[in-house]
């Protein structure tokens, strides 16, 4: 087996799926729910911006209500166990909490995150719990310009100049829960094969990139990536 140092891994809805969090393409899931242009996009948001706080006010008070399950334990223990091997990124599309609260403590939310509020009128960024929808003043510049801290269809996600250090230098690359459905995270498994990592995905059915994985292996995360923790860290 090849040796393994640094290692990039990229988590999508499907991760938080069996903590009760609706994923947005899956059967049910928020994109039969509500029309992505209308709750995800700057012009949803200027047409109707009642509705897309709404949207998301309904997702933070759903958030408090679940918790983190094996999969992002199981993740919160790779990060501190892999220590001196080398480097270790987790990068959420996932704007939830609940790395964070299965002990991960350096994930990069590329989509930005729920609980926490970008003000339209000094731009600053700011945690937030609570409802948008009732206009709170931004707790910096007092206007009531709060928008959700998220990335929206044609809007940049963040940090992407790190993401793409990490993968340059990654040896492995894993991706888990996600249907590869939106670039730049799509595209990521490719951007790593070029650089020469291998590339596995985990998830509970073929993503539209699978071709682009050495492997796949199929089924919930709960179940699959515990195991998977278990055996690079026996490696
Ligand atoms: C399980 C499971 C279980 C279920 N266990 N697995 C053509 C080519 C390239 C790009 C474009 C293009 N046309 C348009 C674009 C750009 C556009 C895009 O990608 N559009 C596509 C629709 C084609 N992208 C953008 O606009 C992005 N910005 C951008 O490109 O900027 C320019 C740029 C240029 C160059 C470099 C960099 C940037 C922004 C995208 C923003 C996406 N925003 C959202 C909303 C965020 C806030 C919120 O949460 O509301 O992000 S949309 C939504 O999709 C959300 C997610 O993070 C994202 C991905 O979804 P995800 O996580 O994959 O979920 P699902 O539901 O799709 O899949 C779940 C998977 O889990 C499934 O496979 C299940 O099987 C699996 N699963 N249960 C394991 N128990």
């Amino acid at each position: 087996m090849e040796d393994i140092r640094n290692i990039v891994i990229l988590t999508g809805a499907g991760i938080s799926a069996e903590s009760g969090i609706d994923t947005f393409r899956d059967a049910g899931g928020l994109w039969e729910q509500h029309r992505v242009e209308d709750v995800a996009t700057p012009e949803g948001f200027a047409r109707d911006p009642d509705l897309v706080l709404g949207f998301y006010d309904m997702r933070r008070e759903a958030l408090a209500r679940v918790e983190p399950n094996p999969a992002h334990h199981a993740l919160g223990r790779l990060e501190r166990e892999w220590g001196e091997r080398g480097n270790l990124l987790i990068v959420t599309q996932n704007v939830d909490d609940l790395h964070e609260r299965g002990g991960a403590k350096g994930v990069l939310h590329m989509h930005g995150e729920l609980k926490s509020a970008l003000c339209l009128a000094c731009e600053m960024r700011c945690p937030f719990d609570g409802a948008m929808s009732d206009r709170p003043p931004c707790p910096v510049c007092q206007a009531p310009s709060l928008r959700p801290d998220v990335v929206w269809f044609g809007e940049m996600p963040y940090q992407m100049e790190r993401i793409y250090a990490a993968i340059r230098k990654a040896d492995l690359f894993v991706s888990i829960g996600t249907s590869g459905a939106v670039y730049p995270a799509a595209g990521f498994v490719r951007d790593a094969l070029d650089c020469g990592a291998r590339t596995l995905e985990l998830n509970l059915e073929r993503s539209e990139g699978s071709h682009w994985f050495h492997e796949s292996r199929l089924g919930p995360a709960g179940e699959l990536v515990p195991l998977w923790v278990e055996e690079v860290l026996a490696r």
